[in-house]
């Protein structure tokens, strides 16, 4: 991986798994992970899809401290059969992409600074479980999930990987869903940041778009600011079927179509 990563890839096996080592955690970090937890549990009632809020209530232990991963792949395993596979952070796109594949999401096993509370690059084990972790309890998003992991290998053989990462942008790390309650956050990189959960729901500013593919798959996407775009399913069931068809003729048609930039 690019050396300016900050995990220990030293240990990663070729698929990149590398172990958790819970006991390696220090009490700081623990204490880091409670603070960032309780910061995000103020905003979740008002601000997160319903099927996160179902599921987080089923992982009580996980405001605690670092959760510990094979204790939650158990229980994941039963949910969905999709489980949790430690990652020094992040990987390669085949390797990510056959983890999903496989349903195995990597969740970084590192806990971030204290002065990155607010803010930071590449995704922790907060983002990544906090975010991400809950909704592999949803069937729906589960399958979805596996299916972009399969699609994520064939985009490799298509030289595609750039127009599917925009989906996986605006939808898993930043996507926004119309419920009864009004738009409600889905996205992991939403559900996790301290300032962007209010804003992708409350603030005037950003555009919230019907969900596209196409357009999806031109917008590029900027990743060190909250998004001034976001895109809304209807549900994981409407996510589900506008990304079924096969995306081949897709990616031929948008490939030399110029980007588009505020979608
Ligand atoms: N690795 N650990 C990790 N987590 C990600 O979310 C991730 C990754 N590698 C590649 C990647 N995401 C994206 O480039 C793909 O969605 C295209
Ligand atoms: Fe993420």
């Amino acid at each position: 991986m690019k050396p300016e990563l900050r995990g220990d890839y030293s240990r990663a096996g070729p698929d990149y798994a590398v172990e958790q080592n819970w006991a390696g955690y220090s009490a700081a970090e623990h204490a880091l992970y409670r603070r960032l937890f309780e910061r995000q549990a103020k905003l979740v009632a008002r601000y997160a899809c319903p099927e996160w809020i179902d599921a987080i209530a089923r992982l009580e232990s996980a405001g605690r401290e670092i959760p510990r991963f094979d204790e939650v792949s158990r229980r994941l395993r039963a949910a969905t059969g999709w489980e949790i596979v430690a990652v020094p952070g992040l990987i390669p796109d085949d390797a990510f992409f056959t983890h999903l594949a496989n349903r195995r999401f990597p969740v970084t096993v590192w806990m971030r600074r204290p002065d990155e509370f607010d803010y930071i690059v590449e995704p922790d084990v907060f983002h990544d479980f906090f975010g991400h972790v809950p909704l592999l309890f949803d069937r729906v998003y589960a399958d979805h999930l596996y299916e972009y992991g399969k699609g994520g290998l064939k985009a490799m053989r298509l030289d595609a990987v750039k127009m599917l990462a925009r989906l996986y942008w605006f939808t898993i790390e930043f996507g926004l869903m119309r419920t009864e309650g009004g738009i409600r956050a889905y996205g992991a990189g939403l559900l996790s940041s301290g300032g962007e959960l209010a804003y992708c729901v409350d603030d005037p500013r950003p555009r919230r778009l019907p969900f596209e593919l196409e357009r999806i798959m031109r917008t590029e996407y900027q990743i060190d600011r909250y998004q001034d775009a976001y895109f809304v399913i209807e549900s994981f069931e409407h996510l589900m079927r506008e990304t079924a068809p096969d995306f081949t003729p897709i990616y031929a048609r948008i490939r030399n179509l110029p980007a588009l930039h505020s979608p």
